[in-house]
């Protein structure tokens, strides 16, 4: 049965009869969007839905589970299988229940602007049982992502850079609900691991991207920074602070003239704010008036640097002022308000209001990055009181138990499915394959050429290292195209130790035995 119609059918179980207990949200997760079916009859079991072509590849690999580098092709994300993607929508049958913001908006430059077709957003929002337990599963499966990569970086499993979001799951959770697929499109900066999950990326993929292991959706060469899909249109997973801004701009541009109806959100930090090319294209997007919301993630610390320290308006959502663009505060850690206050948000730039600056106020429980037990700078205290109080699973779970909507032991059961789901993944990327050596110098020209000014590692010392990981065979293109292999000998004798010439291309050798 199709889910939403699963959905549908369980809406009009009665609120408190909790053995015929519900569905609990669709998720655009791990292999599949997940349907968890949760009752006191039936033990709690996790649905995965499958497109076709997840069923294929399920087939395929079923006996190993082990992903092969060369069921890639050309751009590994366009033919990966992808998830029989769901975005939460509320039925027409769901009874409705509104609830009041708890911090309300606040409004730069919107009040007395005469806007078009779009109205400033109520205090209160609307939303129903299904789409709250849906808000639980899926930022739960978030969190719990977050938690099994932690986990995963402290196993050396990960290496490199590694940025949770957890805390943070709100933002990007009240977003989906909002976003236009196939249209919108969206950037971010490193702590992009709840994007690609939320924009349809299989929790395997993503992982498997983390564990630098080839069913990622670069195949493990970017790894944490640098996830993307670009089939629905996330851009990334940038690390270098801000730069993802301007570009997120340029697809904004890019909505506005090919007239597509889209809009782009750029997301940054309340460090990365305070970037001159962030004000650069402020101006740019207010001149062309660009369907674009600069959406500030204020999670109070750039590394370990307070927000006060680092920046003389702390307000990020008037930061638009010196361009005339207007802004909104939003809480970020209640998922109503992100909902509600992004229908706005699309909506304004939707009509032809230009670009609008968002700010959302989050929190970031683990240090910037794996490398920061992130207490050096601020007190334990603070990150507990902050758990304590605002943590946005923990609204919603309130809300949920309230409501009467499910019982303690049912919301623990969902989480402890997810849990069961995320350790699927995981084992999926342990053992899933990194891509050969031989891969080293591919995906740098879109051609496929090698470069000409690199200098080639010796792939004969690298195969006796790597004992058996090497094999020419393996991998993209003519297994007997060995001409990605190096004589890194005779490329040394002719290299003067200063600049390499152009005529210094890695030389054709037999294939290694
Ligand atoms: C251009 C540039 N400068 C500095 C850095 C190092 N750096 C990485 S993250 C970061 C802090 C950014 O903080 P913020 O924008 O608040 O984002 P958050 O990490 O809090 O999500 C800095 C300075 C970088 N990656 N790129
Ligand atoms: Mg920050």
């Amino acid at each position: 049965m199709h889910t939403n119609r699963i959905l549908q059918r369980h809406a009009l179980s009665s609120r408190y009869n909790l053995s015929s207990l519900s569905v609990l949200g669709m998720l655009s997760t791990g292999k599949a969007s997940i349907s968890l079916y949760n009752s006191t009859r039936h033990a709690s079991t996790i649905q995965f839905r499958y497109g076709k072509a997840n069923q294929q590849r399920q087939q395929s690999s079923k006996s190993a589970r082990q992903p092969s580098s060369s069921r890639r092709e050309e751009d590994p994300s366009q033919n990966r299988s992808t998830p029989n993607f769901t975005q939460y929508r509320i039925g027409e049958n769901e009874e409705l229940i509104e609830f009041e913001v708890g911090r309300p908006y606040k409004f730069f430059r919107l009040e007395n602007e005469t806007m078009k077709n779009v109205q400033l957003p109520a205090t209160h929002v609307t939303t129903s049982k299904q789409e709250m337990l849906h808000f639980f599963t899926e930022m739960s499966y978030y969190r719990r992502f977050e938690i099994v990569a932690d986990m995963a970086y402290k196993q050396k499993l990960i290496r490199g850079f590694c940025h949770l979001y957890d805390g943070q799951e709100a933002i990007i959770t009240g977003i989906k609900t909002n976003y236009k697929f196939g249209v919108d499109s969206i950037i971010t900066s490193y702590r992009d691991h709840a994007y690609q999950l939320a924009m349809g990326d299989t929790g395997d993929a993503t992982l498997s991207e983390l564990f630098g292991k080839s069913p990622g959706c670069a195949r493990g060469k970017g790894g944490s920074m640098h996830l993307y899909y670009p089939k629905h249109k996330f851009f990334g997973g940038n690390g270098i602070v801000g730069a993802q801004v301007p570009l997120g701009t340029g697809c904004g541009f890019a909505h506005k003239y090919s007239g597509d109806g889209g809009v782009n959100i750029a997301a940054y930090g309340d460090g990365a704010s305070n970037q001159g090319q962030v004000f650069e294209v402020y101006n740019m997007a207010k001149l062309y008036n660009l369907p674009q919301i600069f959406l500030c993630e204020n999670n109070q610390y750039g590394m370990g640097t307070s927000t006060s320290r680092a920046s003389s308006n702390t307000e990020f959502y008037t930061r638009g002022s010196s361009c005339n663009i207007p802004g909104i505060w939003i809480d970020g850690m209640d998922v109503l308000a992100v909902k509600k206050g992004f229908e706005f948000a699309y909506a304004y730039c939707r009509a032809g209001n230009g670009p609008l600056v968002v700010e959302a106020q989050t929190y970031r429980y683990h240090g910037h990055s794996m490398s920061d037990p992130g207490v050096a700078y601020r007190t334990r205290d603070e990150v507990d009181a902050v758990r304590s109080s605002r943590d946005p699973i923990e609204q919603v779970r309130k809300k949920i138990l309230d409501q009467g909507w499910a019982t303690e032991q049912e919301l623990k059961a969902i989480e402890k499915d997810l849990r069961k789901v995320v350790d699927g993944h995981f084992k999926y990327a342990v053992a899933a394959k990194e891509l050969p050596a031989s891969e080293i110098f591919t995906d740098i020209y879109a051609n496929g050429e090698l470069p000409p000014l690199l200098r080639p590692v010796d792939f004969r010392k690298q195969r006796d290292r790597d004992a058996g990981l090497f094999d020419p065979s393996e991998g993209r293109g003519d297994s007997s195209d060995t001409s990605r292999l190096a004589d890194t000998e005779e490329i040394d004798s002719q290299h003067s130790g200063e600049s390499m010439s152009p005529q210094i291309i890695p030389k054709r050798v037999e294939a290694a035995a």
